[in-house]
């Protein structure tokens, strides 16, 4: 039978039978290049099971995300919405911050719940920790949570052992706060965190998740947005001293053989079938951590940079017998996830201005997208500065450009922070189709062809931008290091008695 024709059917047995509906896993990557797996191009990487996912699913060229830097990227996945929308800006969230994602801000398992899916996330959340937890995932839809609610360098690592049997953590991470706390639901587990057991923790629960949901034939939606690959790299002794790679290799391969065991379980349980994963990352590469950190690829620059090496991320998705095995060229992003959620499950969008398209077409039919646009905004959107660079179709052009810290030690003198904020008018514009690095800004000279795709970008800025709203910016309420998780909370001094 043709493929999608029984994709078809497939689909059309969920939606007019009591077929049980599709359950979810999402799994978001941190701070992991463009050029960083095995099947994106990267020599000496070992992703095993990433690499059989891309094989037998449909590996994305042209996936996005919506912001350089963790928080608003991951404001973005969770509700579809551009984070200028939400109010997760400027920079992240920090241990004390007083703001987080909204809670009137919709989230896909928030679209997921009313239909009886069964919710949990793993690992990195930095949506919000706030007074007493009120950001924490089990305000946000999620029934469960095992993590560190945000970055696991934002704590004292220094003293900490990051690989076996006692390697310290490279670096000093950020002092002056309490060291990174494990947290289920809402209460402290383990501070500091052990590292070496981390990944083992995550992979049990996530998998415990399934299969009890399984076994109770309950859909089930889980979100792993994983440390790694994240700074400073950690592995615990399955994984440690096993890559090609050195530390980023070890911590790759570590989030890899979690999703082998997520793979073998929805294979055991009998659900695979019935399973949507999707794998991306939340922003590109952290070059300034050297061969510590990520590798962009063919792709300009990394993380904090609104080029494309900060912002487009290599993107799989996988689902036995509904997804056809291939590659696509279509543009998609991350904010296209929740709409393509609430479509293949018939769940009620949220009642807000989304931005992102369902993608269905593309993942089943390998048909075409209905995203035209992608919009860059810099780690610190503005109304003033408006997006920095907008790409239409092929096209990408750059209103303002701007290197980063996190971008740093690279040859190439755009990227590093001595590249001080420029504006281009006319815009520098670059075809990615033709020239994938921005190497070669577009001559508009004798070019009326160029000078209209460039005008229709300026029109469609100015649409979009008339559009925005921005919410009040959750990050600039600031810090009150109160409010930095603490097991002990009568302890002092402070921060350095909080360990339990
Ligand atoms: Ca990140």
């Amino acid at each position: 039978m043709d493929f999608s024709l029984l994709t078809f059917l497939n689909l059309l047995l969920f939606s007019t039978c009591s077929a049980s509906p599709p359950n979810f896993v999402l799994l978001f990557a941190d701070d992991l290049g463009f050029g960083d797996l095995g099947c994106y191009g990267h020599p000496s990487s070992l992703t095993p099971n990433l690499d059989r996912l891309a094989a037998a699913g449909l590996r994305f060229t042209d996936f996005y995300c919506t912001s350089p830097v963790c928080s608003p990227s991951r404001a973005s996945l969770l509700t579809g919405r551009y984070q200028t929308r939400s109010g997760v800006y400027p920079g992240v969230l920090y241990p004390g911050s007083r703001g987080g994602l909204p809670l009137n801000e919709t989230t896909i398992a928030e679209v997921l719940k009313p239909l009886g899916y069964a919710t949990a996330a793993v690992g990195k959340w930095h949506l919000g920790f706030g007074a007493n937890g009120m950001f924490l995932p089990t305000k946000q839809g999620f029934d469960q949570y095992l993590g560190i609610p945000y970055s696991h360098d934002m704590g004292p690592c220094w003293n900490l052992t990051c690989f076996p049997p006692d390697v310290k953590c490279f670096g000093t991470c950020d002092v002056g706060t309490v060291t990174v706390p494990l947290l289920r639901n809402e209460v402290i587990k383990q501070q500091p965190v052990d590292f070496l057991d981390l990944e083992r923790a995550y992979s049990d629960f996530a998998t415990s998740f399934i299969t009890t949901s399984a076994k109770k034939k309950q859909p089930f939606f889980l979100y792993y947005p994983s440390h790694h690959t994240h700074y400073p790299q950690y592995a615990g002794p399955g994984s440690a001293g096993h890559s090609l790679r050195g530390p980023f290799g070890d911590a790759l391969l570590e989030l890899d053989t979690t999703i082998g065991n997520l793979l073998a379980t929805l294979e055991k349980t009998g659900v695979i079938n019935n399973t949507l994963v999707f794998f991306t990352s939340d922003n590109g590469p952290e070059l300034m951590r050297m061969s510590r950190g990520g590798n962009a690829g063919a792709l300009k620059c990394g993380k904090g940079t609104t080029y494309d090496g900060g912002m487009r991320e290599p993107a799989i998705a996988y689902w036995p017998g509904t997804i056809r095995p291939g590659v696509t060229h279509e543009m998609a992003s991350t904010l296209d996830i929740l709409p393509t959620i609430a479509g293949l499950v018939g769940a009620k969008l949220p009642q807000v201005m989304l931005d992102g398209v369902d993608m269905t077409e593309i993942l089943v039919n390998q048909g075409k997208s209905k995203r035209e646009t992608m919009m860059f905004y810099p780690t610190d959107p503005s109304e003033k500065y408006g997006l920095f660079a907008l790409r239409l179709g092929k096209y990408k052009a750059h209103f303002y450009t701007r290197g980063a810290t996190h971008s740093g030690t690279t040859p190439d003198p755009d990227c590093p922070v001595f590249a001080v904020l420029k504006a281009h008018d006319p815009p520098l514009m670059f075809d990615l189709e033709a020239d994938p690095s921005e190497h070669y800004p577009l001559p508009l000279e004798g070019r009326p062809d160029l000078q209209a795709v460039l005008e229709r970008i300026k029109n469609v800025k100015e649409k979009f931008e008339a559009s925005m709203v921005f919410g009040e910016s959750q990050i600039s309420k600031g810090t009150d290091p109160n409010l930095a998780p603490c097991c002990n909370p009568q302890c002092s001094p402070k921060p350095s008695c909080c360990r339990c």
